[in-house]
């Protein structure tokens, strides 16, 4: 039987990454070991695109040109290290995916969002995540929080497009109320991370190994 696909999507700095290590703890405690992997990223290619992405020093890059980029790092992700781990039983925790680029793109950039669909029925119509923990504040707490870092290319963007991104990612959870649970993600870690330890008992009741 192949892993559960567990993905956790969110705009900037509302703690993805910090609860990521909660859930694959979570896992742990249930003897489940799982491949953690983050988009873009998560091969070499993926790195690549990452960084060239990210570091914003291109010209002017189009919704449709960013929309294909992601899609391409996906895609060899996919071959790479998602599906082979999930054919070998392996749980896999991704650090954002599809939704992103409906969410960034689709929301943030205004890319036609039936275009990105194709693009993901193209690139894994036979595969979606089992479950997505989408973590949701208002745009400014999360900025608030990484705002004395050095913002790249996404959070260079002004309040509107991050707006758009959560408008997006909302949407999204509410055409599709299984797979994707809405957390606030406003309250203290620790409460946060009550929040998620629910979801994940119910969805570990479902998914059997
Ligand atoms: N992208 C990606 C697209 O445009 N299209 C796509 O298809 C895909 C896949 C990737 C960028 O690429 C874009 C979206 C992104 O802009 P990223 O690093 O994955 O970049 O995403 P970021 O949102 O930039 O990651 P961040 O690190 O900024 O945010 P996280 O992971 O949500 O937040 P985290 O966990 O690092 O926490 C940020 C800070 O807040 C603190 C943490 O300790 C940390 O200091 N924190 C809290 N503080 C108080 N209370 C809480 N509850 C807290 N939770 C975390």
């Amino acid at each position: 039987m192949r892993g559960a696909f567990i993905t956790l999507e969110g705009t900037e700095g509302v703690g993805k990454t910090t609860c990521l290590e909660f859930v694959r703890d979570t896992l742990a405690a249930a003897d489940i070991p799982a491949v953690v992997t983050r988009e873009p990223g998560g091969t070499a290619l993926g790195e690549i695109i990452r960084d060239w992405i990210l570091k914003g020093n291109h010209g002017r890059l189009s919704a449709e040109t960013e929309t294909l980029l992601m899609f391409a790092a996906r895609a060899f992700h996919l071959d790479e290290v998602i599906r082979p781990a999930l054919d070998a039983g392996h749980w896999v925790i991704c650090d954002r995916f599809s939704d992103a680029t409906v969410a960034y793109q689709g929301g943030g950039r205004r890319a036609d969002k039936g275009w990105i669909q194709s693009l993901r029925a193209a690139v894994h119509a036979d595969l979606e995540p089992d479950l997505t923990l989408l973590l949701d504040a208002p745009v400014e707490v999360g900025l608030n929080r990484i705002r004395t870092r050095e913002p790249d290319h996404f959070e260079r963007e002004n309040r509107d497009f991050f707006a758009r991104v959560r408008a997006a990612y909302l949407e999204l959870a509410r055409d599709e109320p299984h797979r994707i649970k809405v957390i606030d993600a406003t309250p203290s870690l620790p409460e946060i991370e009550s929040r998620i330890s629910g979801h994940m008992a119910a969805f570990l009741g479902v998914f059997s190994r």
